[in-house]
């Protein structure tokens, strides 16, 4: 079976992960700090897609794929309160031309975890008053760009932002604070309502949705206890959020890269025996058809924004990739809503706190392919029919 004609095959990056040269946002700052970051790497260079990304485009067709959800980097766009940098919207225009000019669909991120160190500043989205300026990056983004953006994508994981940020404080802004976890969750969903809005005024055809981490929890006995934890961690990991921003979103956007077996007794995650990732993640490539199925109930367009997995012998990737298709495969047969598929990453790329030790590269970060490039190319190639 051919997947859609309008099916969208493609894969993620992120500004900070591939661009480099990203010095005013809070994590350069925060990546400065020893200890914070693995092997003591910095963003500083990253992939040089800020002067490269005519070669990554060439990756992205060499690979046959059709579309690419990349990131806007507000520190690179506003680097101080209310100076937009004309060069930088400039140049960020230049690779949406070559993108369209190539037919590949082009979704965008407004926020990708990283903050303009003066936004940071004041607190970032722990404060309620800073989400008036997060608007008013994105509505100027929309009226910039109007026209050559296919899908606005607000927040990436702002679940996973706040765990991280404010829960375990091992990401940026390292904050051990449940208060301003709180805080941060409910400002969140406030910008991205509000961000809805503002975009749909200056472009009111244009889609525009969140973008979650999924994950697939999985009772370790089926009993009555290990099945309700399973649903509360899903209720608060994802569902909740999802709950409040559904109304304001043509479509959802799901990250999802594991599974997670769940028991109502200590240790509370239990490690089974099914295959683990460079990173210690359970891979589960079924689990992608139960995710998209579990967000079928918001009613939206889905997309899968983000999926992969840090192998960096690429020993399981090829396996893997086939194994998504099939699954993707059976939710279309099934009438679910799944409208395209984003591979991550391109290319290797900075991993956060764990730097360039993970590897979720269908290319490596000096773009020489994997044998998965190859194989991701013939899955769409088959898929679209030709
Ligand atoms: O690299 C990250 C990305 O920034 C957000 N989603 C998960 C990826 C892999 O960890």
């Amino acid at each position: 079976m051919a997947f859609p004609e309008n099916f969208l095959f493609g894969s993620a990056t992120s500004a900070h992960q591939i661009e480099g040269g990203n010095i005013n946002s809070d994590w350069y700052a925060w990546e400065q700090i020893p200890g914070h970051i693995r092997g003591g790497s910095t963003s500083l260079i990253a992939c040089d897609s800020w002067n490269k990304y005519n070669e990554d485009i060439k990756l992205l067709l060499n690979t046959n794929q059709n579309a690419y959800r990349m990131s806007i980097e507000w520190a690179k766009i506003e680097p101080e309160e209310g100076m937009f940098n004309k060069k930088a919207i400039n140049h960020c225009r230049k690779q949406f031309e070559l993108l369209k000019k190539n037919n590949i669909k082009i979704m965008v991120t407004l926020f990708h975890f990283t903050l303009p160190q003066w936004v940071a500043k004041k607190d970032g989205f722990a404060s309620k008053d800073n989400i008036k300026y997060f608007v008013r990056f994105c509505q100027k983004m929309a009226e910039e760009y109007k026209g050559s953006i296919d899908f606005w994508a607000t927040l990436n994981e702002p679940n996973v932002y706040v765990q991280k940020g404010y829960i375990e404080g091992s990401w940026c802004p390292g904050e051990k604070n449940k208060i301003k976890a709180l805080k941060s969750w409910s400002n969140f969903i406030k910008a991205h309502n509000l961000v809805y809005n503002a975009i749909k005024s200056v472009s009111p055809q244009t889609p525009i949705g969140p973008v979650v981490s999924t994950m697939v929890f999985k009772p370790y006995k089926n009993n009555i206890l290990d099945r309700s934890l399973c649903y509360l961690a899903r209720l608060f990991f994802y569902n909740a959020m999802l709950k409040r921003m559904a109304k304001k979103s043509d479509f959802i956007g799901l990250n999802y890269y594991l599974k997670t077996t769940l028991q109502a007794k200590n240790p509370i995650v239990v490690k089974d025996n099914s295959v683990q990732n460079d990173y210690g993640w359970h891979v589960h490539p079924e689990g992608i058809y139960e995710t998209i199925e579990e967000c079928t109930k918001w009613g939206k367009p889905i997309y899968i924004t983000e999926n992969g997995l840090a192998d960096a012998k690429d020993r399981l990737r090829p396996q893997f990739l086939k194994d998504t298709f099939d699954w993707l495969q059976k939710a279309i047969a099934d009438n679910l809503p799944i409208k395209g598929y984003f591979h991550w990453s391109l290319l290797d790329n900075f991993e956060w706190a764990s730097g360039y030790t993970m590897k979720f590269g269908l290319h490596t970060i000096d773009r020489k392919p994997r044998p998965s490039a190859q194989i991701y190319a013939e899955l769409i190639k088959k898929s679209s029919g030709n």
